[in-house]
């Protein structure tokens, strides 16, 4: 596992991700799928309207709107969990963060099309951006809960700008759209079971298809400034903290929002 591990990190550093094969057991991702398909299923039927016009994603899967206790209890443990901790650990090794979960599904119109972007692009200029792509990066933990296309990536691109090809397509400039394909990207497929760490701020985009449905764990280093993106709602209460072994992940994030 020592080589493996070094191995996984030169992966990220280099290229932007990893993936890691099989690393779930199909009991652990029986039991995970059993609770998000609960939310999932209430989800869309609190949310028809832009579940069936444009949805492609969910978020705050831990909070309190649509899971009872002892499932969240559960998923904070899942998200927690020694195996999830050892990967986190790798890449960022002092005092990792939680930010968010977020459910991937397929679109309900099979004509919506997937688009090319950096997940900073929402919320900085691009000349900002330039910057931010070398500082520290939200990770992204693709947990696929039934086997799907996958993710393509833009290898290197967590560390690199743009080429202007990418920048084109990914802006929609020169008569360029985000759904185009790109020579530089990367196809990863994914099965039930395995997990792919990326970098948000590399450019990627989802492959729609399959009966996709995939758990994405957000976090990020608490040297970072994110905490200001992160909802109440997500984070465990004392009484659910009490129930999860190793908390840490989140007492990271609450002890920065107590910071203010
Ligand atoms: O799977 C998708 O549709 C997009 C995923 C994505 O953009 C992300 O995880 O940041």
């Amino acid at each position: 596992m020592v080589d493996n591990r070094s191995q996984l990190n030169s992966n990220y550093n280099q290229q932007g991700y990893f993936v890691v094969r099989d690393y779930f057991t199909p009991s652990e991702i029986s039991s995970l799928r059993k609770i998000v398909l609960k939310f999932h299923e209430l989800w869309t039927q609190n949310n028809k309207k832009f579940y069936q016009e444009e949805a492609f994603n969910s978020s705050l899967i831990t909070g309190n709107q649509y899971l009872a206790f002892d499932d969240r209890v559960n998923l904070f443990n899942f998200i927690s969990s020694q195996k999830i901790m050892n990967l986190i650990d790798l890449v960022i090794p002092t005092n990792p963060a939680f930010m968010n979960t977020q459910l991937f599904f397929n679109p309900v119109n099979p004509q919506q099309k997937n688009f090319w972007h950096r997940d900073c692009q929402y919320d900085h200029d691009v000349d900002v951006q330039k910057k931010v792509i070398h500082e520290t990066q939200v990770l992204h933990l693709r947990v696929p809960l039934f086997d799907e296309l996958g993710m393509e990536l833009v290898p290197g691109t967590h560390k690199r700008w743009d080429s202007e090809e990418e920048f084109n397509v990914r802006q929609e400039i020169k008569g360029r759209v985000s759904s185009e394909s790109l020579s530089t990207g990367k196809k990863i497929k994914l099965s039930a079971g395995d997990l792919l760490l990326f970098s948000a701020d590399m450019i990627h985009r989802g492959l729609y298809g399959l009966d996709r449905l995939a758990l994405d764990i957000l976090v990020f280093d608490s040297a970072a400034d994110f905490v200001d993106y992160v909802d109440d709602d997500c984070l465990p209460d004392t009484s659910i903290l009490a129930k999860i072994d190793d908390p840490r992940l989140f007492m990271n994030t609450i002890h920065l929002k107590s910071k203010g």
